[in-house]
């Protein structure tokens, strides 16, 4: 059993999954008790995560959110989503109750309510902070916010299932309508129980998208590395391609069926992750920062 979550602010999240396994809950159901809890907390909002996220241009909270199973690589996700403070559970009832994969915008709220949720008003979902935030890009028209954050968590469960869950409010004052990488399959994750899973931790969507770091991630830990050896080597080859001085912000985190874990990214903060494993009681990894060539 092991689990692995983004960024400091995760920890809830990991020990929440901790708790729930040893009482028996399986990985996908961890994934999602454990990130609802953050996601409907207006506090953990400021980064960039469900209610209390930052809003869109036209002052909407709009939360993309996905998650995905190894076996046999079952999807569901959301996009542009509003008034749903726990976007990642209606995206695996995306997974497990809908024909189709994705749903976005309205779509997903309508889908959202047919399941019993209520569209809450945007009031609801907005924060203090997120409300300040917003009146500064309004007076200045551009976004003074530095946050790309967004909650990842891959849960590896006593049976041997892993499922990987990833949400965001998506970048701070977007464009209406506009879906990031995070929900995307094989950019904001990526899971295959013959390898391991991926999650994309943070950054600029737009271009994150373009590379599917997620799936490249698994597909590297299918070729025999370690997930910090594939995190790594994925974010060294994106610098190559796009050159030192266009490199962007992105964070990777990923775990193998072995219980091991890894977190690669090209920013430097204090923790990249938490985790624990099945041999290591705690993990606590500092600043896995890729060095840039
Ligand atoms: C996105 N990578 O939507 C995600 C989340 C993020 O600032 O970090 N946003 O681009």
């Amino acid at each position: 059993m092991a689990a692995v979550g983004t960024w400091a602010f995760s920890l809830a999240a990991v020990e929440r999954v901790r708790r729930l396994m040893a009482a028996g809950s399986g990985a996908t159901h961890c994934v999602q008790e454990a990130m609802a809890e953050l996601e409907n907390d207006k506090e953990t909002g400021c980064f960039v995560v469900g209610r209390g996220g930052f809003p869109n241009k036209a002052g909407v909270v709009q939360c993309d959110a996905a998650i995905m199973e190894g076996l046999p690589g079952r999807f569901g996700a959301v996009a542009a989503l509003p008034g749903v403070g726990i976007p990642l559970t209606v995206a695996r009832m995306v997974m497990d109750k809908n024909t189709h994969n994705m749903l976005v915008g309205e779509g997903a709220a309508a889908f959202a309510k047919e399941q019993g949720f209520s569209i809450e008003d945007n009031s609801d979902m907005m924060s203090e902070a997120g409300l300040d935030a917003y009146e500064e890009f309004l007076e200045n028209r551009k976004s003074t916010s530095k946050n790309h954050d967004t909650l990842g968590l891959i849960v590896l469960d006593h049976l041997g299932n892993i499922t990987v869950g990833v949400s965001t409010s998506g970048a701070p004052f977007k464009d209406p309508g506009r879906v990031g990488d995070s929900p995307l399959p094989g950019c904001g994750l990526y899971a295959d129980n013959r390898a391991g899973a991926a999650a994309g931790a943070t950054g600029d969507g737009d271009k994150i998208m373009c590379f599917c770091p997620s799936f490249h991630v698994v597909q590297l830990m299918k070729q025999g590395l370690s997930p910090a050896d594939a995190c790594q080597s994925v974010i060294q080859d994106i610098c190559h391609r796009v050159g030192k001085k266009d490199i962007f912000e992105i964070g990777l985190i990923a775990l193998n069926m072995k219980g091991e874990i890894g977190a690669a990214s090209t920013v430097s903060f204090p923790y990249t992750f938490w985790g624990y494993g099945m041999e290591a009681a705690e993990q606590r990894q500092s600043n896995p920062h890729t060095h840039i060539d």
